[in-house]
């Protein structure tokens, strides 16, 4: 681990709502690990961006008479909104489309160009002889030539899911016209001259997950594909030659180099040389499966390509997808929850705690259940953990007016209560260093359920004198159960150390004191009270009405 690190998570599209999918496999584990590694006392940065561009956007700010600007700067602001409300504390949420980027994009074409990584050549693309322009990707609409499904788009049907090669009767989705077949100069990346160099990288990189690094493997040696980077509309970096107007970069050639432009412009904001930074962190980029490609190969590719004046990454987490009630999260057919939605309902750390316990760290799917979501937090959560915090610091308070006692009448379990305390940590990042967030949750929860059996092991309503150690290492306990919780549950952790009556926030450093015996003989309590407040069941089964599909 480096004392430095800069995360990233997926971009999302400017183009609507972020709900429960988009945040388990991304921002939620990115998030944990830029608090934990700041903990650690690493200098961690978390930058995320709006993706701003691309063919959906314009077509859907066409559909709502707004400029793509407006358009993309209105998702902009409420992604952040809906984000800060879970807690994901970005340093900076930039935009693809900001002047930065486009700077930077503009700087790495040329770059490229000059070494001699892009080519040019003429395609055929659909054109609307009414609308007077080219129609990419979902300009055009028509029938599948593989399942027959009717009104797909030309780059995706999502009945079979293909990328059809040539749609049946396609039609300008403008004006509904079958538009003609015109020739356009377009401007390659030479991927495929990246295929022994992209081997070999991910051959050295040990840090990258291996079944991932199998398949992409596999897809080197099927034979890569140059990737066209050229879009013949008006919404997009502009491409930076003379005899290129009015053509822009494809999305996915801009969206990946804003994780750089947005950590140059905070680093630079702060009076910190981005590019010297960024070589010499440890460089996340969180993803969800879908987008294996662009982060294992095109990515890779383009640093190589300006010869890695940024590294690349030495880690891209990549996780599964969520499913919702046990089918397949779809915002055309409705089902799905907003997390704005979902917030109103549920604390924020209700809805943390629980992605973060079923998402492990791989490919593997998971699924958002409502009555699970529920059993969780109630069980789980609070009658363990929030059960423990809450009668041994009541306790404390009922019995020995908030101040903690001293030690006494030490026996065998008072040690295995100390022990405990001084390994949790150790087996907490244990768990981290292998970016397992949601087994170091669940050490975490094992960890409250062994001080419940303590507690009650001990008895120490019977005899206030047998009382005192239990008090003590309860209370010790519970310290280290808000350092550990932080990561996660930023918000009930800051709960649990006010109640604990520490008057210094949680900041970095700060994990080194969690396997520490710091609340000593004499500290004051501050105020207890219960932490959190059971999830209904009635109001489970009325989410679950709301919930429908059309
Ligand atoms: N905007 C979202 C996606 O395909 C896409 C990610 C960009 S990351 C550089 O999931
Ligand atoms: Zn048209």
């Amino acid at each position: 681990m480096r004392d430095k690190a800069l995360i990233t998570s997926a971009l999302p599209y400017a183009n609507g709502e972020i709900h429960l999918g988009h945040v388990a496999s991304t921002y939620l584990p990115a998030d944990v690990t830029t608090r934990y590694l700041r903990m650690k006392g690493v200098e961690a940065y978390f930058v995320c961006a709006s993706d701003d561009y691309g063919t959906p956007i314009l077509i859907q700010s066409e559909r709502e008479k707004k400029t793509p600007q407006e358009y993309s700067a209105h998702w902009n602001k409420r992604d952040l909104e809906d984000f800060t409300a879970l807690s994901i504390d970005f340093d900076l949420f930039s935009r693809t489309s900001s002047k930065e980027n486009a700077e930077f994009v503009q700087y790495v074409f040329d770059k490229l160009n000059k070494a001699g990584h892009i080519y040019h050549k003429e395609i055929i693309q659909y054109y609307c002889t009414i609308d007077k322009k080219f129609l990419p990707d979902r300009y055009v609409q028509g029938t599948c030539p593989k399942c027959g499904a009717k009104d797909q788009y030309s780059d995706l049907c999502e009945k079979c899911g293909s990328v059809p090669e040539d749609i049946i009767d396609p039609k300008c989705i403008l004006c509904g016209q079958t538009p003609i077949m015109k020739p356009t100069k377009h401007y390659f990346f030479h991927l495929k001259q990246f295929a022994k160099p992209l081997e070999s990288w991910l051959d050295s990189n040990t840090n990258l997950q291996s079944d991932i690094k199998k398949y992409v493997k596999n897809w080197i040696k099927e034979g890569l594909v140059d990737w066209d980077v050229t879009r013949d509309i008006t919404w997009g970096v502009p491409i930076p030659l003379s005899d290129a107007a009015g053509k822009v970069f494809y999305g996915w050639f801009d969206n990946h180099l804003a994780y750089i432009s947005t950590t140059t412009k905070l680093l630079s904001e702060r009076g910190i040389d981005g590019q010297e930074f960024w070589n010499s962190a440890d460089i996340y980029h969180f993803i969800g499966k879908d987008i294996v490609y662009h982060h294992y190969l095109f990515l890779p590719a383009i640093r190589m390509g300006i010869d890695s004046e940024y590294k690349l990454p030495d880690y891209i987490p990549t996780r599964g997808h969520l499913s919702l009630q046990s089918k397949k999260i779809s915002k055309s057919r409705n089902w799905y929850i907003g997390l704005r939605d979902f917030l109103k309902a549920y604390p924020a750390d209700y809805l943390r705690f629980y992605l973060l316990f079923i998402t492990p760290y791989s490919q593997d799917d998971l699924n958002f259940d409502l009555d699970d979501f529920a059993a969780r937090i109630n069980s789980e959560l609070i009658g363990n953990l929030g059960n423990f915090v809450n009668r041994s610091l009541g306790f404390a308070v009922r019995t020995f007016g908030g101040i903690i006692p001293e030690p006494a009448h030490h026996d065998s379990r008072d040690e295995e209560a100390r022990e405990e305390i001084t390994q949790i940590a150790g087996e907490i990042d244990a768990h981290m260093a292998l970016h397992h967030t949601d087994r170091a949750l669940k050490r975490l929860i094992k960890f409250s359920a062994s001080f419940n059996q303590y507690f009650q092991y001990k008895e120490p309503w019977k005899d206030r004198e047998a009382a005192r150690s239990c008090i003590f290492y309860s209370a010790n306990a519970v310290h280290s159960i808000a350092l550990a919780l932080y990561p996660f549950m930023p918000n009930a952790a800051g709960r649990i150390w006010r109640q604990l009556g520490i008057k210094q926030e949680i900041t970095s450093k700060s994990w080194n004191q969690l396997s520490t015996i710091s609340i000593k003989p004499g500290h004051k309590l501050g105020d207890v009270y219960p932490l959190f407040k059971k999830v209904d069941m009635d109001d489970i089964e009325r989410q679950k009405t709301a919930l429908k599909e059309h």
